[in-house]
């Protein structure tokens, strides 16, 4: 980590890493020859006493001319447990075909979800200085179940007990739920399975016991009634969660965050509280960075929360790309005085941004 550098681009004290993107498709192997990767973004990150380890997001679409612009076949790849990949396709020019957002294909009388456009895998990448990393050539692991038969995407690691949990969505036909697993070596893997039903998404581990019990921050998907907002669970053994409870909604007020929020990085404790990063989406679409400070004891309780985002696509990786527009943290980790936070550029590549962590408290009202 002592030869990180980075440097400020933007003439401000948000520091993104100048080596940014640092990892891109080009630098991804396909999982299959018939697959070719969209997207590898959305890091969990990891500090260890060698480095960093990120696991990324890995959005493959099927290999077929021309397969995500305007030819007549969608061809859809889907995984089941095993490592098989089947395709399905779908035909653009049926009328109640609605391919308007290019990261689904939806019943257009409905506008229920059909299929997703790419299929989602985890990749690890390691790196001993935190800015060149090497990434696998396979995934993780494999989808294991039906409820990951369209993917697993967005993780985040929390060590808690010695141990890295990680929490992902898990999606499928039936909808996008939360999945816990263990690992001590990122090799072997203990799975626990859906821990909150869909439709949920968004699921930070809290890396210590409060009071006792085990706390998680997970993001209903809401339709119609409510709101896509933040909410808190507590349980005994990290599988069972009760005690459902609304932290923190996008009601504030402020159009960066109107349309939906979701906890980002996993909850980093600060003398003052817990630190949580989280997305704010405004009503076209673009994701930014805000953040909470929850109560240490009651971390139900929101003490202080951004009024304006912490940070937000300027960067052509991030303004350009699968889904313009997104910056998309899934972890984040003090050093020193700063927060290095790993982050995805319009759902296309792996970035590092460093923060001071002063310049967030003084953001927060
Ligand atoms: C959703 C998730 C994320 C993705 C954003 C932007 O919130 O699928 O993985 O980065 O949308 O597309």
């Amino acid at each position: 980590m002592q030869n990180t550098t980075v440097h400020a681009i933007d003439g401000h004290s948000i520091d993104r890493a100048i080596e940014n993107p640092l990892l891109t498709v080009a630098d991804v192997k396909p999982t299959i020859h018939e697959l070719c990767a969209v997207g590898i973004f959305n890091p969990a990150c990891v500090k260890t006493a060698d480095g960093v380890i990120l696991l990324c997001r890995l959005a493959e679409s099927a290999v077929t001319p021309d397969n995500l612009d305007n030819s007549a076949e969608i061809k859809i790849p889907t995984g089941a447990s095993g490592g098989k990949i089947s395709f399905t396709t779908f035909n653009r020019n049926d009328m109640h075909i609605d391919v308007s957002d290019n990261r689904v294909i939806k019943d257009s009388r409905t506008q229920r979800v059909l299929a997703l456009s790419s299929f989602s895998t985890i990749r690890k990448a390691v790196s001993k200085d935190g800015i060149h990393f090497t990434l696998d050539d396979t995934p993780l692991f494999f989808p294991n179940s039906a409820d990951e038969e369209w993917g697993t995407e967005d993780p985040r690691i929390t060590i808690l007990e010695n141990k890295y949990y990680i929490t992902y969505s898990a999606v499928s036909h039936n909808g996008v739920g939360v999945v816990l697993c263990e690992t001590t070596d990122f090799v072997n893997f203990t799975r626990h399975g859906m821990i909150i039903p869909p439709q949920n998404k968004d699921a930070v581990l809290f890396p210590e016991k409060i009071g006792g019990k085990y706390f998680l921050l997970h993001r209903p998907v809401t339709d119609g009634l409510g709101a896509c907002d933040i909410w808190i669970a507590e349980s005994d053994d990290l599988i069972h969660w009760g005690n459902h409870r609304h932290v923190a909604g996008c009601d504030t007020g402020h159009d960066w965050e109107i349309a939906k929020i979701g906890a980002g990085a996993p909850p980093i404790r600060i003398p003052e509280g817990f630190l949580v990063l989280y997305h704010g989406v405004d009503c076209g679409q673009c994701y930014r960075v805000g953040a909470l400070l929850l109560d240490a004891a009651h971390p139900e309780r929101v003490i202080a929360r951004t009024a304006k985002p912490i940070f937000e696509p300027e960067m052509p990786y991030e303004r350009n790309g699968f889904f313009a527009n997104t910056v998309f943290p899934c972890g984040a980790f003090l050093l020193g005085e700063k927060l290095v936070v790993y982050y995805g550029g319009a759902d296309c590549c792996v970035c590092r941004v460093d923060i001071p962590l002063q310049k967030i408290m003084d953001m927060l009202v």
